[in-house]
């Protein structure tokens, strides 16, 4: 791997990633809102411009078309100051991010969370089981410099309200030494 380039924004790009019910799209939303960035929620695009190859009856989801979905966000992240939510990491490149935020739950908010979405019982397992096993975390600290990497507990609002306040202010401190 080539090293990542010096980037040239003035706005931090921010990867929010985590096991589905971690609550990486209300906190996306939320820094975007304190930090004055915009959202890109993947999954929404994906489904919005068929960046997939079909949807997979037994798991509930699309095929991703990873190549498609990188062509399609990469004038998007030209510019900086995107906050992109996702629950896979390695396929995006590295020099597209700042930071990189995983989000960590206890696999009972995990399950509560993915209950009242009216997730399948295999799906709310195996995203338990994603948990538990740390997938996201691990493949994070594949794909990025450990240096960018924050981990973030979200179990509670009070939590989500801190990691909201933590991300802002990474924001601000990017864009006061990127002016
Ligand atoms: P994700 O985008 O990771 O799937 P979400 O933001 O949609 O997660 O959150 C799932 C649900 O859980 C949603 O109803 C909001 C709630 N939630 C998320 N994070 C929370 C937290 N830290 N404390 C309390 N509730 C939270």
């Amino acid at each position: 791997d080539t090293p990542p380039t010096s980037p040239a924004r003035s706005s931090p790009n921010i990867l929010i990633t985590g096991t589905p019910g971690t609550g990486k799209t209300t906190t996306a939303e939320m820094v975007a809102l304190a930090a004055g960035l915009e959202v890109v929620t993947v999954g929404d695009l994906i489904k919005q411009r068929s960046l997939h190859d079909g949807y997979h009856e037994e798991f509930d989801t699309y095929w991703l078309n990873e190549d498609k979905v990188v062509d399609e966000m990469e004038e998007m992240m030209a510019g900086g100051g995107m906050c992109v939510d996702y629950h896979t990491c390695e396929f995006f490149p590295e020099r597209w991010f700042d930071l990189v935020v995983v989000l960590r739950a206890d696999t009972t908010q995990v399950y509560d969370r993915l209950e009242s979405r009216g997730y399948k019982q295999n799906k709310i397992q195996e995203n338990v089981e994603c948990e538990i096993m740390q997938v996201v975390a691990d493949e994070a600290r594949e794909s990025y410099s450990s240096d960018i990497i924050m981990e973030l507990s979200s179990n509670t609002v009070d939590e989500m309200e801190a990691n909201v306040e933590k991300i802002a202010a990474f924001v601000a401190e990017f864009q006061s030494l990127h002016k």
